[in-house]
Parts: C-alpha cells; structure tokens; sequence
C-alpha cells in the first residue's frame, strides 16, 4: 500500500506521523471516510466540502485548495488500484510542543489512505440489525459541535463499546436533551406510512453524506421527507427504520431497546432505498481512472 502524507508516498511500514503531533496528542484534527465503487470516489466534492467546513470551525487551515486536495484523493486510489475501498483523509494539527495550544504547531499534516473497508457482514442486510440506546450523549453544540468531524472520536467510541457490551454493533446516541441524535457512526431513518424521518442536524446528526443520498433518493421515490426532533418513542412506533452512513451504506434496523420495529423484518421502503443507494454508488463518483 502506498499512504498519502503531505505529498509524498510511502511504503506502509513508512508511512508514520511524529508523536509531537497534536493530531495524536490531542486529537486535534479533522478526517473523512470515503468510498470507492466501481473505479469512482462517490460523493468526492461533498466529502472534501465537510473537511473543509469541520477545519473551519476548528481553525485550522488546510495547506491546500479543495481541487488539488480531492485530486490527492484520486492520485491515492489510483496508485493503490483502488476499484472498490476506503479512503481515510484526515488532517492533523501537526507537530508541536507538549503544551495545547495549536499556535506552536506551525504546519498541519495531510494524510491519505486508501484501504478496504471492514463491512457489516452481509446477513444484516437481509435480517437487520438490533440496537440499543446507550448512556453517552451526543456532544452538546455548545461543546465540541457534533458537526465537526475531528480526530477526537472518543465520546462515539464510548457509545460504542456501550452497544458491543449489550450485544450490539450500532447504538442510538441521545442530545442531552433527550432527542434522538443518531448512531456512533451512522445517521438514523424512520419510515412512518408516506413518511420518511430523520433528526434535524440541530438534534446533533452529523451532516451525514449519505444521509443527504438517502434523502434525496426518497424524494426522487414519492416519499415526504422530514426532520423532526424524534424521541424514542417514535423510534419504536416506526414503520420501519434504518441507519445510513459511508461504511454501512443503508441498513435496516429491526429491534431497538427490546422494543420489534414494524414486522420485524426489512421493510419494503428500506428495500427500494439500499436498492436505489446501490445503483447510485456504481454508477457515479469521480473517476479513478480516465
Ligand atoms: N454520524 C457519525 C458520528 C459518523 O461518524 C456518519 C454519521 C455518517 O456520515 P456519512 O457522511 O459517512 O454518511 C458518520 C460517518 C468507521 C467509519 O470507520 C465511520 C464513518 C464513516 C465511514 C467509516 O467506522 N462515520
């Protein structure tokens, strides 16, 4: 494999940061998770568009433009022959001293990775999956925004291992407000008759890629899509629900808190929709090779 670090390449075993980098001593970074199908980087400007908006809120200043970043991204896959993978961008604070304050990191560090994905197995797809709600909430606004993809995942990691103690792979993370905000790594779905739901951004989604796919698919299939505050109560009186996210793609969700949803099976709109997703995903994208 070869890793994209500041416009280098290196052999994987080279292919190292400096421990005085604040991206590993603080976390202090922002990242992307994209996919490759079928020789394209699907959602690419979209992808890159968040980093830029997460580097924004943080101050930090990506030493390079948008359009020569993405080619990176492209140049990465290629180099790899990539087809179908992961690409893991992310962009660290850079080196600096042992104390926190970034203005002694003088130059931030890019890196590009592109690898295979762990997916779920594919027996969720075609059973759905059970999840639970979990005690870690959702940062608050006025906290680290959860719209900022930052390098500091721990409090969706703790969300995390909560679910994996329950039993589960995904878990439904709270505002502290007590509104559903979405899962440790994907954004949630209701389907409610001609309806199709999601937490507003304002709940404390993350302003999810696919979320925005899946959205825009609905539409496209007749459906009225809608952001509303959503308890959990709505979760469990749900036709049908599902979890949207890059690595998962669309996936259905058929239990939650003991609570069945719907029949207890994927439903038909959760059906048509990974349809739809999976069309759209071999079909479209930046290509890799030209
Ligand atoms: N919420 C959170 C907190 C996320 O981290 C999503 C929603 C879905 O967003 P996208 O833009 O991907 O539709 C994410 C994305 C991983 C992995 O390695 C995590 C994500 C994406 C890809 C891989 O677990 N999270």
């Amino acid at each position: 494999m070869k890793v994209y670090i500041d416009g280098q390449f290196f052999d994987d075993d080279a292919a190292k940061i400096s421990v005085f980098d604040h991206g590993l001593l603080y976390g202090d970074g922002v990242f992307e998770g994209i996919r490759a199908y079928n020789g394209r980087v699907f959602k690419l400007a979209e992808h890159i568009e968040r980093l830029f908006y997460s580097a924004k809120a943080i101050l930090l200043t990506i030493p390079m433009a948008p359009a020569d970043l993405a080619a990176a991204v492209v140049e990465t896959c290629r180099l790899n022959d990539l087809r179908d993978g992961y690409v893991r961008l992310l962009v660290t604070r850079g080196v600096g001293t042992l104390g926190l304050n970034p203005n002694k990191c003088k130059k931030p560090s890019i890196v590009i990775i592109a690898g295979k994905i762990q997916l779920y197995p594919a027996e969720y797809y075609e059973t759905g999956l059970t999840i639970v709600t979990v005690p870690t909430t959702r940062n608050l606004h006025s906290a680290v925004n959860p719209a900022i993809k930052s390098l500091n995942y721990l409090n969706n990691i703790l969300a995390k291992i909560e679910a994996n103690n329950a039993g589960c792979e995904e878990a439904i993370m709270l505002n502290a407000e007590g509104y559903v905000a979405e899962c440790t790594g994907d954004n949630l779905f209701l389907v409610k008759g001609k309806h199709l739901l999601t937490p507003p951004l304002s709940a404390g989604a993350l302003y999810g890629i696919t979320r925005g796919t899946v959205m825009d698919l609905a539409r496209e299939a007749g459906l009225i899509v809608q952001e509303p505050n959503l308890t959990r109560y709505d979760v469990f009186n749900a036709d049908e629900c599902f979890l949207t996210g890059t690595g998962a793609e669309v996936v259905p969700v058929v239990k939650v808190d003991g609570r069945v949803i719907g029949s207890g099976v994927p439903g038909p709109v959760t059906r048509a929709l990974v349809k739809a997703y999976h069309t759209l995903t071999n079909a479209t994208g930046e290509p890799i090779y030209v």
